[in-house]
């Protein structure tokens, strides 16, 4: 299925639907001019409205972009299958491309902007001959806040739009917001070129890789997109505005763009306390973002505001606030069920899209693998192939998604729409890891955090194109989002400490070390609780840590392990285990990354990396948690 197909949507079909253009005169300009270039057969303005969304649902329905799933066990819900070479971002195909090379960094690929532009309109000429062209604004962020930011994509695909109606505040409200800051502007006299809205343009093309690429302009506010039709290289809110154009604002503007999650933990007292958390893509930050506590930990109440990026800035109190820009999940489906993830079964029960998953026989209903219930004896996998256990291949794919407006989500703040944010207590950094990190440890302080963070690792996985398993450096898991130069980044984490009186705590944790057999150690998901426990004691001063080379590591007396069955505490010391020989490895390891940063690298960071390796030539004092290290350096 694509959905590239020419349709005639408009006019007396829509019932009026689809013809209202907007009346920015910047907005309208750049959209007539994109439509002189790409030669639309018509071009389709979305309102966001309920109407509009059944509609643009049936139509794709009708064009075969979606199969309707059975209304009466999954209302609303749909299923879509991507083109088979095109099932997850594309990371070799992502350019920053600014002036310099040195502004994007070692970490970016890079081309010059000129170039880059007249190679891609080269492509987009013609592009969208017998398509339609859908525009779609939309908002980041809740509206009324001051860190909200307005995007327009102009796209060829249905699908697209569909999405980017479950995954951001689409349509008239986007337009309102727009037309405020216009007025702000002029009333202001504030003169800037810079656009007041991120253009996006984006085409399918025919879904060549050879002909993709995702290119983002960040001092034009500005992204292109063409060859794909997945996930994060064409929601053009997502990932690119949010993150890799957002990050760029952020570092100019002083707030901060970060792949995090947030959610809000009470406890029965009515403490409450917000956290945001950084894990790399595919590693947990749904599933963290939606937990359920154990038994043991009856009367706390885990709430989502966001599950994968955050928007942040000092307060006038001194801390700082975040907001969730999304409005929706474009979620990892394998391994969802009501074991790991009850609020994600429950969110994905209705108004959702699925992508790339398996379809069973009657087509009403879909699986994946992990899906609650039995496995079925036949189904039709992701490529629409027959499929049967014996096979031993996947049904669905590794990165099929599920695309759900946050509001089904039981466990949704409040705070998630509300305009000021919400005030940060800590920051978590995690990464994917068999061995060396343990289970959570804090930093010393907000530099030490920012080092910690900077030097983290990850195994990849299947949410970016490429192999899968390979520990790589992904500080602050923005590696692949990050727009502007790495070196600079950690510059601006360093001085945002300067507006901040009560800077967030920040921590380590690593949900995915194995022992010798590879078996995770950690039982994860709902007793990730007990790490967010001991985490929010540290907040308040209630818990003791033992101190360790790298950081401070729970007390076995300081964390609760009550009620759980199948855990020794002989994992948990396995789980909180510095090894020193193991930190040297990821002593060299860090290195590379910073060498590659060169002079952008903060004297700071490099200096923390010293200390590092000075700390793990002295075993602990009170030998606990450096037995290893003892044993390993004695001569
Ligand atoms: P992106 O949407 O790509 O940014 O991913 P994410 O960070 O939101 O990851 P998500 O929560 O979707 O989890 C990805 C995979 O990791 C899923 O297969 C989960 O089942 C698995 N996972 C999540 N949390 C845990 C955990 O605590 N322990 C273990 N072992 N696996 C987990
Ligand atoms: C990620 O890869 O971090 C995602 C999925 O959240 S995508 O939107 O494709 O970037
Ligand atoms: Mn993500």
């Amino acid at each position: 299925m694509n959905s590239s197909s020419p349709a005639p949507l408009l006019q007396a079909a829509t019932g009026g639907l689809g013809t209202r253009r907007p009346d920015d005169p910047e907005l309208v300009a750049w959209i007539d001019d994109s439509i002189a270039l790409c030669r639309p057969e018509q071009v389709f303005y979305c309102d966001g409205s309920d109407a509009e969304d059944e509609f643009l649902l049936a139509e794709a329905c009708r064009l075969g972009v979606l199969t309707r799933l059975d209304p009466q066990k999954l209302p609303g819900c749909y299923y879509h299958r991507s083109a088979q070479n095109d099932v997850a971002r594309v990371e070799q195909l992502t350019f920053i491309c600014t002036p310099t090379a040195e502004q994007a960094g070692p970490t970016n690929h890079w081309t010059e902007p000129g170039e880059m532009r007249s190679k891609l309109r080269g492509m987009f000429a013609g592009s969208m001959r017998g398509r339609t062209m859908f525009v779609v604004p939309y908002l980041m962020g809740p509206p009324g806040s001051p860190l909200a930011k307005v995007g327009v994509e102009l796209t060829d695909s249905i699908y697209v739009v569909l999405n980017m109606r479950k995954v951001t505040r689409m349509g008239e409200t986007a337009l309102r917001h727009l037309q405020q800051l216009r007025r702000l502007r002029l009333n202001d006299a504030i003169k800037s070129d810079f656009p007041l809205f991120n253009r996006g343009l984006h085409s399918m093309l025919d879904l060549d890789p050879a002909r993709r690429f995702i290119c983002h302009f960040p001092q034009d506010n500005e992204i292109l997109s063409v060859g794909s039709g997945y996930g994060g290289n064409v929601l053009l809110g997502k990932k690119c505005f949010s993150l890799r154009v957002g990050s760029y604002l952020a570092q100019s503007q002083g707030w901060m763009a970060e792949h995090m999650l947030l959610l809000a933990a009470e406890s029965p007292e009515g403490e409450q306390h917000y956290i945001a958390a950084a894990f790399p893509s595919a590693c947990g930050k749904t599933n963290f973002a939606m937990m359920i506590p154990p038994a043991r930990f009856a009367g706390w109440k885990i709430r989502t505001i966001g599950d994968d990026i955050a928007w942040m800035q000092p307060g006038p109190d001194g801390r700082l606030w975040a907001v969730n820009p999304e409005s929706g999940y474009f979620g990892v489906i394998p391994g969802t069920n009501s074991g790991t993830n009850p609020n994600a079964v429950a969110t994905i029960s209705r108004d959702t899209i699925y992508t790339n998953v398996a379809l069973l026989e009657d087509e009403g209903d879909v699986w994946w693998e992990g899906k609650d219930g039995p496995v079925p004896a036949r189904c039709a996998d992701w490529r629409g192939e027959p499929w049967t256990p014996e096979l031993g291949t996947k049904a669905a794919h590794p990165n099929s998604r599920f695309t759900s407006p946050m509001r089904n989500n039981p466990a949704l703040a409040p705070e998630a729409d509300e305009a000021r944010g919400v005030p940060i207590s800590a920051i978590i950094f995690g990464g994917r890891r068999g061995d060396t990190v343990p289970l959570v440890y804090q930093s010393r302080d907000w530099t030490h955090g920012v080092f910690l963070g900077a030097t983290m690792a990850s195994e990849t996985t299947a949410a970016a194109a490429g192999a899968v398993g390979q520990v790589r450096r992904d500080p602050m898991a923005m590696l692949p989002f990050c727009g502007y130069h790495m070196g600079d980044y950690f510059a601006h984490w360093l001085e945002m400490a300067n507006g901040l009186e009560q800077p967030p705590l920040i921590f380590g944790v690593n949900w995915f070390r194995r022992d010798t057999a590879g078996k995770f150690l950690w039982p994860g998901f709902g007793e990730n609780m007990r790490v967010l426990k001991w985490i929010i004691d540290r907040c308040e001063g209630r818990a003791d840590g033992n101190e360790t080379a790298i950081g401070i590591v729970p007390r076995r007396e300081d964390f609760d392990l009550a009620g759980m069955t199948d855990f020794s505490e002989e994992n948990f010391r396995r789980l909180t285990t510095v090894d020193a020989a193991e930190w040297n490895r990821e002593l060299d390891a860090q290195g590379e990354l910073f060498a590659s940063l060169g002079a952008h690298l903060p004297a700071e960071l490099a200096a923390e990396r010293e200390q590092l390796r000075q700390r793990l030539l002295v075993p602990a004092a009170d030998g606990s948690p450096s037995d290893d290290a003892v044993e390993l350096l004695s001569p």
